[in-house]
């Protein structure tokens, strides 16, 4: 079921989207930096939405246990493994194959997670993965912390990410007709799945005081989970080693609380972004590999794609920073 690569050769490029359009002479433009146009509707609604997070965090003593589980691991987990095992795993990269009822359940729960459409993720991904810290990279690091944390969803976009982007092959997520139905009553899809569904389970099933049910499973989980997702973005291309390849800014950041998913390993993602497990560790800190391996063993999912230990090691050796030798 899993496939072993031998060497970056056989991981054939970036699965047919992007390597085309790979410009090896691209480098950034000198000059001042483009005015940054700031979208105002996205700063109130952010900065409300993060303040009324921190505001109602009193309410979590008040709430029943079950309430906060709910919250935790359903919510939390779920919509984590929406965006790891779909709009990442199987739709950015290719890294493994699904079955039709699996990409359907992914799908309607991906809409959980509220971080853009399957489409725009994996498209906006792609631009990040061949132009890491350049214009077109939509949260190129070099721009700072915040900038690559959320700073880059409140301003237009530098011309070169859309530029770079409309010259993506989108042919395979077009003739997906689960991604094409998601993108169609994505915002619809949104309001029942990231907003009423966490809401009314607790309300309706325990009892739960409506506050405590919009506040904590709903607004309080996605304020997490968008910064846990971001801190790949920042946290994960600034701190950690660089054991795959020191040219590149992306670490590994067991830190970022995705090292619990497998999202963390990012020097080793950024240098072998097709293998399915984003790490050489197997199921070490990597929820999402166990996930993905079970759904291999219930014939839900197959044609896994991983680097083979060889490589990694001739990878090291080559481009690392040397930090493996330390353990
Ligand atoms: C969110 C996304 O949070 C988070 C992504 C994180 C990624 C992390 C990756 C790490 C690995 C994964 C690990 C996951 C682990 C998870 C575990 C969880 C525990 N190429 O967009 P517009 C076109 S979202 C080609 O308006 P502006 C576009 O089609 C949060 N074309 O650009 C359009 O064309 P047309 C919630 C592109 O005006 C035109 O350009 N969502 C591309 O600059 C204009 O598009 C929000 O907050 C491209 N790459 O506005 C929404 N990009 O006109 C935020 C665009 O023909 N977004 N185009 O239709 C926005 O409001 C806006 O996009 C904007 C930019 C203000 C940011
Ligand atoms: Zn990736
Ligand atoms: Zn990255």
């Amino acid at each position: 079921m899993e496939k072993t690569l031998s060497n970056q050769e056989d991981l054939g490029g970036d699965q047919g989207m992007t390597d085309d359009i790979f410009d090896e002479s691209y480098c950034e433009k000198d000059g001042p930096k483009p005015a940054r146009r700031y979208v105002w509707r996205n700063i109130v609604l952010m900065s409300l939405l993060h303040l009324r997070a921190l505001y109602r965090l009193w309410l979590i003593p008040a709430a029943k246990p079950v309430t906060l589980a709910w919250g935790k691991f359903l919510c939390f987990l779920l919509s984590a493994l929406r965006i790891t095992m779909k709009a990442h795993r199987i739709w950015s990269h290719r890294s493994y194959k699904t079955s039709l009822p699996l990409r359907i359940f992914l799908a309607i729960a991906n809409s959980m997670a509220f971080q853009n459409d399957i489409c725009e993720w994996a498209r906006d991904h792609h631009v990040h993965h061949k132009f890491s810290e350049m214009d077109a990279d939509p949260h190129n690091a070099t721009r700072g912390f915040f900038f690559s944390h959320v700073g880059w969803l409140l301003v237009r976009k530098h011309s070169d990410v859309i530029e770079k982007g409309r010259k993506l092959d989108m042919a395979d997520l077009k003739a997906d007709k689960v991604v094409m139905f998601q993108r169609r009553f994505y915002k619809l899809s949104v309001v029942a799945m990231c907003f009423l569904f966490p809401t009314l389970v607790p309300w309706c099933f325990w009892g739960e005081s409506l506050r405590n049910s919009i506040f904590l499973p709903t607004i309080l989980r996605y304020v997490l989970m968008l910064n846990a997702t971001w801190l790949v973005n920042s946290a994960a291309h600034m701190f950690g080693n660089q054991p795959y390849d020191l040219n590149i800014n992306p670490r590994e950041n067991r830190l970022v609380p995705f090292g619990a998913l497998g999202e963390g390993f990012h020097n080793y993602h950024h240098t072998f972004p097709y293998d399915y497990s984003t790490s050489e560790f197997g199921w070490h800190y990597n929820f999402i590999t166990a996930f993905i391996d079970l759904m291999c063993l219930l014939g839900l999912a197959s044609d896994c794609k991983k680097v083979s230990k060889e490589t990694i090691l001739a990878q090291k050796i080559c481009s690392g920073d040397g930090s493996h030798k330390s353990g």
